[in-house]
């Protein structure tokens, strides 16, 4: 049985429980962390050190890290579709998943903290700029490589799309000046199409 603790405006908790969802395993889903606590039990600290989510429980077997999670989740049930079998085509979907944790998540919080998520007083105008200009900047490549696929995996979705994708959604709704980017646009498009997308990460943005 697997079970996933997570809050769902958590966009590192959204991909494990869309990843689930889109591979049509069942969970069991425990809300944790922020003002739901949990996070800092020593039942859950004795799981996950950090006090942060997502984290797993699969018969038995724990995991922390969502991207560490995404990828366990797609071998054991997505090989050949969410996990590519192809060694080539997995290490690319490797390359955008830690892409987007290491490279855009940065700016992205600056920007999305500072529009979105702070209290109105707390928000810092120049940082969100700063944060949307590394986006647009760091999204500029993603628009590159979408204009010769569909997705960030190849020509099928995968495992490659999720963690980005998470982001996405709210650089798509957030009341911001976006650069045109229409390959970016297009893979966003065919992203708000699959029913998982819309249920575990098109949801309000807090
Ligand atoms: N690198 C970790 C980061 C996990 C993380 O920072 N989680 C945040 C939510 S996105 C968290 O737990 N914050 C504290 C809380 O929600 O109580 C991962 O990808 O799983």
């Amino acid at each position: 049985m697997l079970t996933i603790w997570g809050r769902q405006n958590s966009s590192n908790v959204k991909k494990v429980l869309w990843c689930a969802d889109e591979l049509g395993i069942s969970y069991e889903h425990v809300v944790a962390g922020g003002a739901f606590g949990v996070v800092k039990t020593p039942e859950y600290r004795a799981m996950n050190p950090n006090g942060l989510v997502p984290c797993i429980q699969d018969d038995g077997f724990t995991l922390w890290e969502s991207n560490a999670i995404v990828r366990y989740l797609c071998a054991k049930h997505g090989e050949g579709a969410l996990y590519p079998r192809d060694l080539t085509q997995r290490a690319m979907a490797d390359q955008w998943m830690d892409w987007a944790t290491s490279t855009f998540t940065a700016p992205y919080k600056d920007l999305f903290l500072n529009t979105v998520r702070l209290p109105a007083e707390q928000r810092k105008k120049d940082v969100a700029q700063r944060g949307l200009q590394a986006c647009a900047d760091h999204l500029s490549i993603v628009d590159a490589a979408l204009a010769k696929k569909p997705f960030l995996s190849g020509s099928d979705f995968g495992m490659g799309d999720i963690p980005l994708a998470c982001l996405i959604y709210a650089w798509f709704e957030m009341p911001i000046q976006r650069p045109a980017l229409a390959h970016l646009e297009a893979w966003y498009r065919r992203l708000a199409l699959r029913p998982a997308y819309q249920s575990r990460v098109m949801t309000e943005l807090t």
